[in-house]
């Protein structure tokens, strides 16, 4: 995991600075990175506001941060990246604005699908198919076969995802075995709830950032961010940058310092 900062700092066109920051990056990477991150990406409309923008400028711009942000994360060694990328609510924006983001997973694969084969990140997505436009699900079914193999960062995007429908439909699953006879009640338990939702094969995110200052979970992952450390920030998603996700998952170091091993017992 620390091999691809050591290739990145033995690069001899690095100046004094970027000296410096590679041996910051190396410092963080050293202490434990969380094995998944999950992103709730707010602030794009804001962000183009400010500048006179239309709104679609703004998410046009949060794709580079995808980008940016998904390179920092794969070389620090994190395990999974979940970016919450268009939720079920989504759907009540203008035709228009929807009509742009189907359009942004093709929009970004056909740009960097060769880097994210390169780096060794392999695609995912969790959230319902149905309603996603067959252009939206093509480019996607693409990047998945495309980097099956490939064993660095899982970069799972959430699109048309929503938590508690997630969770209606692993209840129901459920209530249709037990009516079937081939589920007892005492085999309703956490594990067989965690086991039908979505996110069936990741590990439980250790680390939530959501940006643009809201401070909410808008139906993002209710189940599996129980235990997740949160980190708001009032910085807009598309000027997140290598820095911020730094400063987070520094922040969440400290946290777990504090913890001396006693993570996961802090109720009882
Ligand atoms: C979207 C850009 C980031 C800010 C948040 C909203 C707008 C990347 C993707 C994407 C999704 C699937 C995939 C590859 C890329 C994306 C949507 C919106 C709908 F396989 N950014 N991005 N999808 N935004």
């Amino acid at each position: 995991m620390f091999n691809k900062l050591l290739k990145r700092m033995a690069d001899p066109a690095l100046d004094d600075a970027a000296q410096g920051y590679e041996e910051r990056l190396y410092e963080v990477a050293k202490e434990g990175v969380p094995a998944h991150i999950a992103i709730i990406m707010d602030g794009n409309g804001r962000w183009a506001k400010k500048r006179s923008l239309p709104r679609v400028a703004g998410h046009h711009e949060g794709m580079k941060t995808v980008r940016k942000i998904t390179k920092l994360a794969n070389h620090l060694g994190v395990e999974v990246l979940t970016l919450y990328a268009f939720s079920t609510e989504n759907w009540k924006r203008p035709k228009m604005e929807v009509d742009f983001l189907m359009r942004l997973p093709e929009e970004f694969l056909s740009t960097f699908l060769p880097e994210l084969i390169e780096e060794n990140v392999r695609v995912e997505m969790i959230g319902y198919h149905h309603n996603l436009p067959s252009h939206t699900i093509s480019a996607i079914r693409k990047a998945k076969e495309a980097t099956k193999h490939n064993t660095g960062l899982v970069l799972n995007f959430a699109l048309n995802y929503g938590s508690r429908s997630e969770i209606v439909d692993a209840v129901k699953d459920i209530a249709a075995q037990v009516a079937a006879g081939k589920l007892d009640l005492e085999d309703i338990t956490e594990e067989r709830i965690t086991s039908g939702l979505m996110t069936n094969n990741l590990p439980e995110p250790d680390l939530l950032i959501r940006t643009s200052g809201e401070v909410r979970l808008s139906n993002f992952m209710l189940w599996q961010l129980a235990y997740t450390e949160l980190w708001f920030t009032e910085t807009l998603w598309p000027d997140f940058g290598e820095e911020s996700l730094l400063e987070a998952v520094e922040n969440y170091q400290k946290r777990n310092r504090r913890f001396g091993g006693l993570k996961g017992e802090e109720a009882n």
